[in-house]
């Protein structure tokens, strides 16, 4: 029997397990996920898995950890990079998965890691209540030049003509890309706390707001609408399975929402 997938996270957010979940789900991989667990015991497992008492893996810094069979892995875009081709969503040309790879990490570099160094600017180990006024500084900064950066990269890798039809950011050929920069940058309403440009709209909802509405980035609303459609995507954010934004990498302080100066 073929050994199986097991993602090894934290419960009670999507955090960065969340990119590993969409490429499972839209695969219709089947998987085993610490998620259900509660966190106590999620801490236990995760400590375990990054103490390197696994025979044959070094100790790893941080989750989301990825488990099959003997080989345990670490680091979001490594896991994806492992799972892609074998799920067959990393492009069909020689060397795409290079391609592939390289828009994912964009997608997580700027509307993640970057989103999340908004509420905390300072260092992670201090509460955002302890860092605020950075925060709010960092936060002004970002939406003002960050923010149209990033929205006006992918914006331009949809525009180009490489891309012809589409409708992926890779032509035709549907990638896990496609669901990095999905989950990164869908539309959320903050009611019902779905996901934003999912995260990023979560957490700067008025000037994500603002930059939909402007018409400059239609492309890349466009595919984060193509992306939710997808059946075996709509029917997983449809379920219980996916979990609210709530203290991860997206947050929303009410300080932070404001439009670019
Ligand atoms: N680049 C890594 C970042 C991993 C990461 O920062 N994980 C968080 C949880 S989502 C963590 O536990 N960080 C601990 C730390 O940075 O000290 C990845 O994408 O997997």
């Amino acid at each position: 029997m073929a050994a199986p997938y097991e993602l090894i996270y934290y419960t009670g957010v999507p955090g960065r397990g969340e990119h590993v979940r969409l490429i499972l789900e839209e695969a219709g991989a089947p998987y085993t996920d610490t998620r259900p667990l509660p966190m106590d015991k999620c801490r236990e497992i995760v400590t375990h898995y990054l103490s390197g008492e696994e025979q044959g893996n070094p100790p790893y810094y941080a989750p989301p950890l990825f488990k099959h069979g003997d080989l345990l892995i670490s680091q979001t875009s490594n896991i994806l990079m492992y799972l892609g081709p074998k799920l067959g969503l990393a492009g069909s040309r020689e060397n795409d998965i290079y391609r592939v790879n390289a828009l994912a990490l964009t997608a997580l570099d700027g509307l993640s890691n970057e989103v999340h160094d908004c509420h905390h600017p300072i260092v992670s180990e201090l509460y955002y209540e302890d860092q605020k006024e950075e925060s709010l500084r960092r936060s002004k900064e970002w939406v003002k030049h960050r923010l149209p950066k990033h929205l006006g990269y992918w914006e331009k890798v949809l525009k180009s003509e490489d891309r012809g039809q589409g409708p992926w950011l890779l032509r035709s050929t549907f990638t896990y890309a496609d669901l990095v920069l999905f989950q990164a940058s869908s539309p959320i309403t903050v009611s019902t706390c779905r996901p934003c440009l999912d995260g990023v709209q979560f957490a700067f909802p008025k000037a994500m707001k603002q930059a939909r509405e402007s018409g400059k980035y239609d492309s890349v609303f466009q595919l984060w609408k193509d992306v939710k459609a997808r059946p075996n995507i709509a029917a997983y954010l449809d379920s219980d399975r996916r979990q609210k934004y709530d203290w991860g990498i997206y947050r929303y302080y009410p300080d932070n929402d404001v439009l670019p100066e």
